[in-house]
């Protein structure tokens, strides 16, 4: 047999339509490769080589057998005893006409001719047949190591008859749900894979150490994606010079609108961020009630997204700030970023702004005449949580979301007030006095650590 895969490499196999594009999803953490309720979507072997830093290994999604009666009585015409069987196979695949007739058996056994160990797949929610022995007999003759994984598609109900008839082919049988497995069911599995073949054992343990670094990179990673949003978004303002005060007033709502623009887009950019992270390319986001993105600027969702009342006024007594004056302080402070300028803040707030009591756009004036307008930054104390809580939201969605689901995340309410709760009250306190100084512009210093405790489990 010509063994050219050196890398560790395995062929997903069975049936039409029962999961195995699914489950090489997963594993490769693609969530590009093609899944759908048509039998035989997959019509070709397709690599996918997962790099894990210092080790890897290859997948090799394939299309289901479509006819291994027939292919297994072209074997036996081709081998006379067991010793045989498996150049049988070889010459199987290399044969031009059974290119022809079995395209599709050629096309899956080629990469366990060329050195692919076997995951067989089959559905646990679907009786076991004797239509599958044949195929199992094909890949037992191929003499490769072999694993079977049984999905539980629908439900669980014929995972014993499963067991015993699949028992007698392979070594090795497990139930793994392609959709639903989290991180340790799929390392666990992962682990399995390095007892299929010794040569390959010190790379699969190695991918295993690579993967558990990477989950918990990702935790530092999510919160300097959140630390650097937090500080963009909270200090965020747009101006633009104008002559008069009835022209800042004509230009407020463009202002307005561009504020509100550059803060959805930021936003929006840092999801698109965390979702690369987490290698969920494709991945949409919908809100809960209506079937739009879910906007920042829905204060009506604030409380459900930041801090209710109560712990609002809880986060004013720990930070030792008297609510109402905090905020005045912060109107008047934006001097600190117009200060260059020159002018005094001339004053106009929310009122001016009509609906959005989110910001406040102010008018200056310049030393050498004219004014400038200016919109943000925002000073709502419950805003740095909210984007918070919009963050941690979408980071634990995607930490449980496998590859091969491919529903949209809904973003709706999140357990940032539990979460809250279930830190030390010194961890409680930084980020109390962290979301203080975003929300009045100050620096914070270590920001991302304070949030850090925010991601762990
Ligand atoms: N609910 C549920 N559906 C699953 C699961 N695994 C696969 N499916 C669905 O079953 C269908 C077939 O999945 P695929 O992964 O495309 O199956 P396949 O074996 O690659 O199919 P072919 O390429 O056509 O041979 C899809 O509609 C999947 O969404 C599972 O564990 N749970
Ligand atoms: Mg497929």
């Amino acid at each position: 047999m010509n063994l050219h895969r050196s890398r560790a490499s395995f062929a997903v196999v069975g049936h039409p339509n029962k999961g195995k594009s699914s489950i090489v999803s997963t594993l490769a953490r693609d969530d590009s490769i093609v899944i759908s309720q048509q039998s035989g979507t997959t019509t070709h072997s397709d690599s996918y080589k997962i790099d894990t830093g210092h080790a890897g290994f290859e997948l090799i999604d394939t299309p289901g057998f479509q006819r291994p009666k027939k292919a297994l009585y072209w074997l036996n015409q081709n081998a006379n005893s067991a010793d045989q069987r498996v150049a049988a196979v070889e010459k199987f695949v290399n044969d031009s006409d059974c290119q022809t007739k079995f395209p599709d058996e050629v096309k899956l056994l080629t990469p366990i001719v060329e050195g692919a160990a076997i995951l067989y797949v089959v559905d646990g929610s679907r009786p076991y047949g004797v239509e599958y022995e044949a195929e199992m007999e094909i890949l037992r003759w191929t003499g490769r190591p072999s694993m079977a994984l049984i999905n539980p598609i629908e439900n669980d109900r014929h995972i014993d008859s499963w067991k015993n008839a699949l028992g007698q082919f392979f070594k090795i049988v497990r139930v793994f749900n392609p959709m639903q497995a989290g991180f340790s069911k799929q390392l666990a599995l992962l682990e399995a894979f390095s007892h299929l073949e010794p040569n390959w054992k010190v790379t699969l343990e190695q991918v295993v150490t690579d993967l558990k670094d990477y989950q918990r990179a990702i935790v530092v990673q999510g919160s300097s994606l959140l630390s650097d949003l937090l500080i963009d978004l909270c200090s965020y303002q747009t101006h633009q010079k104008v002559l008069t005060e009835s022209q800042a007033k004509a230009l407020q709502p463009v202002l307005t609108k561009q504020y509100n623009h550059w803060m959805r887009s930021r936003e929006q950019g840092a999801f698109k961020e965390l979702c690369k992270l987490f290698s969920h390319q494709q991945c949409h986001l919908e809100s809960e009630a209506f079937d739009l993105p879910p906007d920042l600027f829905d204060s009506e969702q604030w409380y459900a997204w930041g801090l209710n009342k109560k712990q609002l006024a809880t986060v004013s007594a720990m930070t030792g700030a008297a609510a109402g004056a905090a905020i005045d302080v912060v109107v008047a402070g934006h001097s600190f970023m117009l200060g260059a300028i020159g002018g005094g803040v001339v004053g106009f707030t929310s009122a001016w702004l009509g609906a959005d009591k989110l910001t406040t756009t102010k008018l200056v004036g310049l030393p050498l005449g004219g004014y400038q307008a200016c919109q943000g930054p925002i000073n709502n104390k419950n805003f740095p949580y909210v984007v918070i809580g919009r963050f941690l939201f979408l980071f634990e969605q995607l930490k449980s979301k496998n590859h091969a689901d491919r529903t949209s995340i809904i973003m709706s309410e999140n357990g940032l007030k539990e979460r809250l709760e279930g830190l030390q009250k010194n961890e409680t306190k930084a980020l109390h006095l962290a979301c203080k100084n975003l929300s009045t512009q100050k620096a914070n210093e270590n920001l991302q650590e304070v949030l850090l405790v925010l991601f762990d489990d």
